[in-house]
């Protein structure tokens, strides 16, 4: 079985988590702190972001967006790659507004103690402008292709909930884009979800190995 070096709340992780959760694969997971990562991790992948996935091979994946694409490409049980591969320029043009633009204005609202210079609601604001970007593009059916969860969602969901879960009841009363806030809200009500952020404890070398997910 593949390893996969995740951090529960960190959303790159969480991509990865949601691609073996929808791909119906199986790993094993070892949670890690990002204050104290194993050897074992530093040792494969020395820039040691998580999420990290060893193959049983001894292949080693160091992006989230690289892992999702080999859990579809080994299963792919909701027909995700077929819209992915039509849609895959514009894909990715909205993954890198909210890998870019989108997270450099999340982290200065997020932890704007960190960034001495920068105004919190100046960046909240800033970050706002981005998802209107992403607002036209959702459909009547509130999913941006068709009608269901695609890669897209996986991709960028776990950075918009994070920029919701900064301040909540702004996000809920004052945030204008409607639109994105049902897509969230499917996101957030999703059985997907729960299963990927279930708790494990941090993994040390040793430990008995944990499978994911636990359905
Ligand atoms: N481009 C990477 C970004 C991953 C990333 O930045 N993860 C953060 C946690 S959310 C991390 O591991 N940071 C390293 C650290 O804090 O030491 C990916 O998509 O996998």
């Amino acid at each position: 079985m593949p390893v996969l070096y995740s951090f529960r709340r960190c959303p790159f992780a969480m991509r990865a988590r949601l691609a073996v959760y929808y791909s119906k694969n199986e790993c094993v997971i070892r949670e890690i702190l990002l204050s104290n990562k194993p050897t074992e991790l530093v040792e494969i992948s020395p820039k040691a972001t998580v999420p990290v996935m060893l193959l049983s091979n001894g292949l080693v994946i160091e992006e989230s967006l690289e892992i999702m694409e080999w859990c579809f490409k080994k299963n792919d049980p909701y027909n995700f790659m077929p819209i992915y591969t039509q849609h895959k320029s514009d894909i990715k043009k909205i993954i890198n507004l909210i890998d870019g633009p989108f997270k450099y204005y999340l982290d200065r609202y997020k932890y704007s103690s960190r960034y001495v210079n920068e105004d919190k609601i100046k960046n909240r604001n800033k970050a706002c402008d981005v998802l209107f970007e992403i607002e036209n593009k959702i459909n009547d059916s509130h999913f941006i292709f068709n009608n269901k969860s695609s890669y897209l969602d996986l991709a960028i969901l776990p950075l918009i909930r994070q920029y919701m879960l900064v301040d909540r009841d702004w996000f809920l009363t004052s945030m204008p884009h409607k639109k994105i806030k049902n897509w969230l809200n499917n996101f957030l009500e999703s059985n997907a979800l729960g299963v990927v952020m279930m708790k494990f404890p941090v993994w040390k070398r040793g430990d008995k190995e944990q499978v994911f997910p636990l359905l």
